[in-house]
């Protein structure tokens, strides 16, 4: 019995061309990501936390020092699954829907200001890791951060609204080492700002502490 299972991609491998190459898609997609089910898979057995959510995998392993490799193995199978729905053919742009551009603004000062700090800090992150649109739990509000190799929002007590792989896997073959313009065209090109709007709604992750 298989516990992590990597979904399709919900477009075809070229259909984000030119932004992110079928080359880019299918390493990334079927080496990467299925390599993370995998050892996710293997690691998980014996925890105890066989029959946990996802999410409550991901909080406990992280708090507990000896599964940190079974963590990097889950956090980034987790991000991944969310990472291609991330993403939409002629997506991107500042038409956003509503109810989160006036939450931008009410949070963040504005989308300018959102895509500032968002291309700022994907390109500040040192080494591997992700930069992320989030919403905390506790007090609602909107912000931007970014988190090392596997971690995400959900282990620091924050929802996942929006987050952009900068490990470079994700951006070399299309941008070699020029990381700010790959974040540039996610913003710009990428962003499927319809399931941002769906994770929004279904308000915060219901996390055990
Ligand atoms: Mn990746």
């Amino acid at each position: 019995m298989s516990k992590f299972e990597i979904p399709e991609l919900p477009y075809a491998y070229d259909a984000l061309d030119p932004y992110m190459s079928a080359e880019t898609l299918e390493y990334h997609h079927d080496k990467h990501h299925q390599a993370y089910a995998t050892k996710g898979n293997e690691l998980i057995q014996g925890t105890g936390m066989e029959n946990a959510s996802i999410e409550d995998v991901m909080v406990s392993s992280f708090k507990d020092k000896q599964h940190h490799g079974l963590f990097n193995q889950v956090g980034q199978f987790y991000n991944h699954v969310h990472f291609w729905n991330w993403m939409k053919p002629n997506g991107g742009g500042t038409s956003l829907p509503s109810s989160l551009e006036s939450k931008i603004k009410e949070d963040l000062g504005g989308y300018d200001e959102f895509k500032n700090q968002f291309t700022t800090k994907g390109a500040g992150q040192f080494g591997s890791g992700w930069v992320w649109l989030a919403q905390d739990n506790a007090s609602g509000k909107l912000e931007v951060l970014n988190t090392p190799n596997g971690e995400n929002p959900v282990v620091y007590g924050k929802t996942p609204l929006l987050g952009c792989d900068v490990w470079e896997h994700a951006y070399y073959i299309d941008y070699r080492n020029a990381r700010p313009k790959y974040l540039e065209a996610f913003v710009d090109n990428l962003i499927n700002w319809d399931y941002v709007l769906e994770l929004y709604e279904a308000g915060p992750l219901k996390v055990a502490a």
